[in-house]
Parts: C-alpha cells; structure tokens; sequence
C-alpha cells in the first residue's frame, strides 16, 4: 500500500445555512471515513476544512434577511462547525475563509500570477440590473443553461450540468435583485486564460487513469470543448479586495478564493502548532498525495482551474486524487436548502445516534450515481443489520463471558475446523476492507463489514456453545475466546465508520479508547489474553421505532423551515409567517386518468402520479370546465398533505388547485398546470 503522507480535504460548505445530508455524503462522510482508515494505517495524514464565506450565495442571503453578510457568516460557521464534530467528521482544523491569514494568502497567489503575467485585464460586458443600479455577478442572475435547457441556471455554473457559464450568453436572464431583465454594460476585470493551460493540464489528467470515470469523462468533455479563460474578479463589495491600484469595489471571485481556503486552513493549523513553515511541508512537498473529496458540482474547480492556478504559481503539489460523488437525494428529489426540503444533519442528530446514519451512508454512497436517502431503509439498516447482526454478535458474545466467566475471557484450547475458518477469515477483514476504503469503494466497505457480522453470528450459532458449556467445557471456552477476538476486529475495522460505537465497543471489551492503540494491521486474533477483563457491557445499537422516523420525516414534510438570522414576524391581520405556508406540501402530479362521476355535475375523478409519493385519487370540481379525455398527461398542482374526505362516495386525497373567478353559471375556471414548461417530475415541490 502506499504509504505516502495524505492531505486530505473536504470542499468548505458555505456559510449561509445548514449542512443536510446530501452535503455530508457527499463530500465529508467518506472523506472522514478514508482519512480515519489512514490514520489507523499508520500513514501521516492531515484533513483540512472550513466554511466558504464568500460570494453570492452569502450576500444573497444577507440581503434576503436584511442582516450583513459578516452576521450570516457567523452564525453559519459556528452551527456548522457544530454539526460536523458531533457527526464525528473529524478534521484536524477547521477554518472560516473571512479571516486575515486566508485573506493575506490570496492575496499574495494573486499578486505571483499577476507578477507572471498570468493575469489579463479585459474590459468586458456584464450584465447590469439599473432599477438596483448594480452589476450582477454570478448568483444575481438565473435564467436558461445554454448548454443544456435547464431553466434555474444561475450566472457562474449551471446546477444542471456542472459546467461554467458566461452569463452573457444566458437564455432570457433575469435580475435576483429586481427581477427585471438586466441591461449589458462595461467593467473591468481580470481573468485567467486557462486556455493556456489546457495542454498542461491534459497532460496531466493524463497521468490520472486510476481516477474516477465521473470526474474522468466530467474533465475530458471540458477539455475537448477547449478550456475558455475565466474572470477571477467580481464587482461586489462582499469578499477579497482585488490587491492593486485602481481596484475599488472590486473583489476575488469565490471560486478563486474558497480552494486558496484548504492552503491557508493549513497554515492556520501550523501556527497553532507553533511552526508557521510547517504547512510547506504539506503543500509544497512532492510526496505529499493531496485529495479533495467534493460534489460533482465542483468538479471543474478542483479537477481543473484550481490545478492551472496551482501550477501558474508553481511549487504546490496538484491533486493526486479528486473522489468526487454524485448526489444523493431525499425520496427520489434533490435536496434543497432554499426550499427546506432536507434531512438537516443537527435536526437529525437531535434525534438519533450519528453511527447508523453514518453506516447507512456509507452503504448507500453515491459512488457512480445518485442514490436515494430514505428514512424506512435507515431504519432497516439500523435494526436488521446494526442492532440483529452487529450488535447482536457482540453482545451475546460478552454477555455469555460475562455470565459464565465472570467477565474474563475463556483459555482458547486446540482449534477446530471452524474455529480455523473464522480465525482466517479475522485474519483477512483488515486487508479486504481496507483494500475498499483505499479505493473510494465505500459501499463494498459497508457490504464486507456487516458480511463479516454475518458469518461471526454464524460461527458462534454452529459452535452453539449454551450447548458445548456442558457437554464440551474446553470447546465451548475456545468458542468464547474466538468470538471475544472477531469482536474486537469487528470494533477495529468498524471505528472509521462508525467511531463513536467502535470506542464504545473498546469500553465493554476493558480497552482503551485512543485510536492509536488500535493499529489497522494487527493480529486481531492474539489481541485479548485469557484471564482479561471485561468492562461494563451495554447495547450497541438501539432498535430505532417507527414513531422516530415519522417524527423525522414530518419535519421535511412540510414543517418546520430553515431557521433564519432573524425572524420577522408581521403582526398585521391575515398575514401568516412562512411557517404555516411552509405547512402546505404543493407538489407537482401528472394526470394518470380522469373520468366523470356520476350523478355529478361538478366533479371529475383524477387518478394522479405523485411520483414518490405514489399515486392518489382527487374528486375535483372541474367538470364543467374540462373533458375527461383532455387531462390525462397534464401536470397539475395539487396540495398532497389535505386530511383525505370523502365526496360523492370518492375518498379524495388532495386539492387540485385552479384560478377561479365568479359562481354558478359565471364561473370562469383554469387549472393551474406546469404543461410546456422544464421536464418537472412528478412529486416536485412548489414553493
Ligand atoms: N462552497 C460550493 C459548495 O458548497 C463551494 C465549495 C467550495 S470548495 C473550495 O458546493
Ligand atoms: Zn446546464
């Protein structure tokens, strides 16, 4: 295995709300997990992190909540912060992007490029929005992908398909701030010519065919459309003072900035070790194996401008592995942040323990494509595999010693044909699992761990030793030790990805719960001597109910939102708060069937797909208005969390909403559909 040194990443979430878990699957659970796995390997490793605290997304934020960018910053760091270390993602320093130190650090890549002449000043057109008198960076402007349609694309990438954009080129953009379409006008900017680069770089991705096909086949497409030079400054008031004369209300792009925020979290980490050089020997040492674990939304960045800037200046080492993972979504739709359609990682571990979610992540890792996070399979994850495997192994192994032995382990006589198998087979796990961590094969890492559960519960069923006490005392007490020695490499190989159970498991075996007195590469099976003593034992793992799961499950849908910096509540009659808007559940729902009802002169029966939430019938009172036959394959609107009631015999299961106007004879009545508009699955969410 290669033992090289390890600096590790996970890309720096920004500080303008929560972190859920689609963020921590996706780039911070296998990121801890490969750096956990390291550590017990021996292997010197560092993990870097923070927040990003620059850019669009936080002045938006800002201005939506009428506070200063510095007070979301602030709050989100700390909230997050929080989140990560009770989830044990166990960074060795964790930084902020607004501080002095990451400052001075951009400031100074900046400069080298420019003193290269790496940098070029342009006049270029931007978009402006007049009525705000303001130009529109990034964010600020949304309209159509022009690479691929997608109709929410925003000003610096699109969402959709992960590539860059110039917003020039957006298909009918609109202005954030006002709304209105925005004017073009001159600014000045500077810009890196990546296409400069584009032969360094390929020959170096060249170099990478052991790297994921994602980011591989993401790299390659860029590459052959031809890499287009990118403005590294922004005119905003919010981030980076551009450090040259002439530059007032100009500030370094986010994207510039945020990866400089892994150099300089280094070096704040070495000051606070009392050796401010020590970062060097990080970052500017060639045997140094640099890896970002990211999103396939920061492919581009990490994978391909962040390396051109690395190698404009020289000296740094380029990534030696870029993992990227797809998304994993929340019941087959993404997660969104802005639409409180979440599992937030603080809400969830109000509730419950971080190890069975961290498992169940990690078995259901969007390694190659987007998987899905489902509340029911966590629960079955928890308690068939967890509590009835795991768990249940090591418990009825420590409480049979605890009963039968007085808590000491058993002599382990002459081994049998099956006390050899699983004496191999303990002697193999590290070796196995750790050749799927290495690899960024988290999922087969979680298959092989509860495999191993598996065939130790096995053993100890075939020994059947409540049997062997009396009629085989020597066997039954080999039995015993063999099983004390399969918990203990259970609890080795367990600790990167569940940490918190596999200390709890050190515990009731009576060992320490430093790490490092639990090497990877051991010999598992000589590990416990006879006569040792147990600690107090306990359940591992806790079957989780159904009445916690649905109380998780309501608080995304519809419930309780984002909290805020600060709360306005209007006081005036009639005006409600977000809240109780956030409390109605709008989905989107393709018309399966229709007919008409009889003796009905209103209704019409709608057979509905809700997507993941299946299919419902709605009695709606459109008969008038529509033909059965001219409904079937619209998407319509429907309010999916009414109470069911029961009209004309039909138990109605939702509102199906339309714009009305007048009564009786004069009512005028339109359905509100999405018909013609981006391909919506049904099932999406309107907010
Ligand atoms: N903050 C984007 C994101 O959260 C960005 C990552 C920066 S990594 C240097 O997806
Ligand atoms: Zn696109």
């Amino acid at each position: 295995m290669d033992q090289r040194k390890v600096l590790v990443t996970s890309a720096l979430p920004y500080a303008n709300g929560p972190i859920h878990l689609g963020h921590l699957a996706g780039a911070y659970l296998p990121a801890d997990i490969f750096v956990r796995f390291c550590r017990l390997l021996g292997r010197e490793v560092l993990y870097i992190g923070g927040t990003d605290e620059h850019g669009v997304p936080i002045t938006i934020t800002a201005d939506r909540e009428g506070v200063s960018p510095q007070a979301v910053v602030d709050r989100w760091y700390a909230d997050i912060r929080d989140s990560f270390q009770r989830a044990g993602i166990s960074f060795d320093h964790f930084s902020r992007t607004s501080l002095p130190i990451h400052h001075q650090t951009c400031q100074d890549i900046f400069l080298k490029l420019h003193k290269k002449g790496l940098l070029v000043k342009k006049s270029e057109k931007q978009l402006y929005d007049p009525a705000r008198r303001r130009f529109l960076p990034d964010r600020y402007v949304v309209g159509t992908c022009y690479h691929c349609g997608y109709a929410e694309c925003s000003g610096d990438q699109c969402e959709s398909c992960g590539k860059p954009i110039d917003p020039l080129l957006l298909i009918e953009p609109k202005s954030k701030l006002s709304g209105e379409k925005p004017e073009v006008r001159e600014t000045e900017h500077w810009y890196l010519p990546l296409d400069r680069f584009q032969g360094q770089l390929a020959k170096w991705l060249g170099t990478k065919p052991h790297w994921k096909e994602n980011v591989l086949n993401f790299c390659n497409g860029m590459l052959k459309e031809g890499l287009r030079e990118r403005a590294v400054t922004r005119d905003l008031h919010w981030g980076i003072p551009v450090p040259l004369p002439d530059s007032e209300g100009k500030v370094l792009y986010v994207w510039f900035d945020a990866p400089i925020g892994y150099i300089s979290s280094t070096r704040e980490w070495a000051a606070q070790q009392g050796d401010p050089e020590l970062w060097k020997t990080w970052w500017w040492d060639k045997d140094t194996r640099l890896v970002h674990f990211i999103g396939k939304d920061n492919i581009f960045f990490h994978a391909l401008m962040f390396p051109a800037c690395l190698m404009a200046y020289g000296n740094y080492v380029l990534p030696d592995n870029v993992p990227a993972n797809e998304y994993l979504n929340l019941e087959g739709l993404k997660f969104s942040t802005s639409r409180n359609f979440a599992v937030w990682l603080g809400d969830y571990l109000d509730r419950f323990a971080p190890d069975p979610l961290r498992y169940y992540l990690c078995a259901n890792m969007p390694e190659t494509r987007d998987t899905d996070f489902n509340l029911r399979e966590f629960q079955a994850h928890n308690n068939n595999e967890l509590a009835d495997t795991v768990g249940n192994f090591i418990n009825r192994t420590l409480t049979f010693i605890e009963r039968y032995y007085e808590g000491r382990i058993p002599e382990r006589g002459a081994a049998s044909g099956l006390d050899q198998e699983m004496l191999g087979r303990l002697g193999r796990i590290a070796g196995e699992l750790g050749g799927h961590i290495d690899n960024f094969r988290y999922r087969a890492a979680a298959d092989t761990f509860t495999e191993f559960a598996r065939f130790c519960n096995k053993y100890f069923n075939d020994k059947a030793p409540w049997e062997a006490r009396k009629s085989d005392p020597a066997s039954c007490a080999t039995t015993l030790n063999v099983c004390c020695q399969a918990v203990y490499g259970l609890s080795v190989v367990m600790w990167p990805i569940m940490p918190f159970s596999a200390e709890n498991v050190w515990t009731q075996l009576g060992l320490s719960t430093n790490w490092k007195d639990h090497p990877w590469q051991q010999d598992y099976a000589g590990k416990l001597p006879a006569g040792h003593k147990l600690g107090k034992i306990e359940v591992l793992f806790p079957k989780i109910d159904d009445e916690a799961i649905q109380a998780q499950e309501a608080s995304y849908k519809g419930g309780k939102t984002a909290p805020a910096v600060t709360a306005e509540k209007d006081e005036l009659p009639g005006v409600i708060g977000i809240e109780h808007f956030a409390g109605v559940d709008i989905r989107v729902a393709l018309v399966k069937a229709a007919e008409a009802v009889p003796k009905s002169k209103r209704l019409l029966k709608l057979t509905l797909d809700l997507g993941p939430l299946g299919e419902r019938t709605v009695a709606a009172g459109i008969a008038g208005h529509y033909a059965p036959e001219d409904l079937p394959g619209r998407k319509v609107l429907v309010v999916a969390n009414l109470a069911p009631r029961k009209v004309m015999g039909i138990t109605s299961q939702g509102m199906v909403m339309a714009a009305v106007d007048g009564e009786g004879e004069n009512e005028k009545l339109a359905l509100t559909t999405i018909d013609g508009a981006i391909d919506l699955p049904p099932g999406s969410r309107v907010s």
